[in-house]
């Protein structure tokens, strides 16, 4: 049997077909910058395809080889490319893919720095973005012009929440000749594949629920076709943004529970949403799962499921929002998010605060906004620890 025909927990645990030469049933972690050739012959056999052995790891690495054909074939790509962040998977795809000249539509509620790379840096090659509400498909069309190269979606949008219709802006890309790439670091494959939905690329920062243990940075980008996927891994190689083989060992050992850790994660988010919307001291909530969400029906369509991520905003604004953050016990006041363990943050002054107030407020990220990352512990301490730390404002 294929691991290809296995239900998608049996996948997690054996996807990828590693077999090691000494019958290890983990993933060694092969902890080496080089590889010996057996010869001059083979060496340059290796170099020019020829032959298939491992040269150097900034190219390719057995243990990475495990990570990366495991997590595409997840997500049913051509295959996969693992990078030292989830910023080294965002500005691979934006090098190879834009150039002197071509524009960029976006999702504009993105990952504040995948925005800051284009606007502060990506501006000096001469690469121009819109930065538009993707979840509304009118704008979308609207935006796009002769020289869009790149549509590139995050859905959910951090940290918003806002959804995105994947399929029919696949449609709409394709008929303009223009690539789609998804962030789907915010469902991980678990409860969204992009490739399914007509994507070109899906990526990840495997910081988050891939590895979803908050003791590693890494990204992967997951390519549909050859053509693309051997565009990125050229320039993944030659910009040298690699994973460690040791952090590659770690995200395939937190992968094993990716479905477990989601499924308990999102059954205590969905607790906590309905806690907070039901709360007097909170002004709104938006969280996938609720029937508030304005795309609540397209999430339930494109999605296996809600996440574990809460954006929510009290009555008394950041003010208030500052109170809850100093005076939860349980939750971690940290950035990131999809771990096993509840944090919560504050976007307008942490993870997007280099964004232009105006740019911010436009993409619905309120000075007041709160976001909360629902972890696995039990709901009983959570709520407590949100109720006290609410009374306290
Ligand atoms: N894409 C999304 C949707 C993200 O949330 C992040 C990081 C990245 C890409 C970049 O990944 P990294 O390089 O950090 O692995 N998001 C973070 C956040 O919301 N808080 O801290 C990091």
């Amino acid at each position: 049997m294929s691991s290809k025909d296995l239900k998608f927990n049996s996948k997690l645990i054996h996807a990828g077909h590693y077999e090691d030469q000494y019958g290890s049933a983990t993933v060694p972690i092969y902890q080496t910058s080089t590889f010996a050739f057996e010869s001059a012959d083979h060496g340059a056999k290796c170099f020019s395809g020829e032959s298939k052995g491992y040269i150097y790891t900034r190219i390719a690495n057995p243990t990475v080889r495990a990570l990366e054909q495991s997590i595409a074939e997840l997500e049913n790509g051509f295959d996969g490319i693992a990078t030292s962040s989830g910023m080294g998977a965002v500005t691979t795809i934006y090098m190879a893919l834009l150039g002197q000249g071509s524009h960029m539509v976006s999702t504009d509620a993105v990952y504040g720095p995948s925005r800051g790379v284009i606007e502060e840096h990506f501006s000096r090659f001469g690469v121009e973005a819109s930065y538009v509400n993707t979840s509304n498909i009118n704008e979308v069309i609207k935006a796009i012009k002769p020289n869009t190269k790149l549509l590139y979606l995050e859905s959910p949008a951090n940290p918003t929440m806002e959804i995105t219709d994947i399929k029919e802006c696949s449609r709409i890309a394709h008929e303009k000749g223009i690539l789609v790439a998804v962030d789907n670091t915010f469902c991980s494959p678990y409860l969204q594949r992009p490739l399914n939905l007509g994507a070109d690329i899906s990526f990840h920062s495997m910081t988050k629920y891939i590895n979803g243990h908050a003791d590693i940075v890494g990204g992967i980008i997951i390519a549909k076709d050859e053509t693309v996927y051997k565009k990125l891994r050229t320039l993944m190689i030659n910009m040298g943004c690699c994973i460690d083989p040791h952090q590659a060992y770690l995200v395939i050992r937190g992968s094993k529970t990716l479905g477990i850790r989601i499924d308990r994660a999102q059954e205590n988010a969905i607790k906590v949403a309905e806690f907070l919307e039901k709360h007097k001291k909170v002004e709104w909530v938006k969280y996938p799962g609720l029937k508030s969400h304005p795309q609540y029906e397209l999430a339930i369509k494109q999605m296996d499921g809600p996440g574990s991520v809460i954006s929510f905003e009290l009555k008394g604004g950041l003010e208030a929002g500052k109170i809850l953050m100093n005076n939860v016990k349980i939750a971690i006041l940290a950035v990131s998010l999809g771990g096993v363990e509840t944090l919560i943050q504050h976007p307008a002054s942490m993870t997007h605060s280099k964004m232009l107030k105006e740019s911010r407020i436009k993409a619905g990220i309120t000075d007041g906004l709160v976001r909360y990352s629902v972890g696995i512990e039990n709901i009983e301490d959570i709520i407590f620890d949100l109720d006290q730390a609410l009374e306290k404002i």
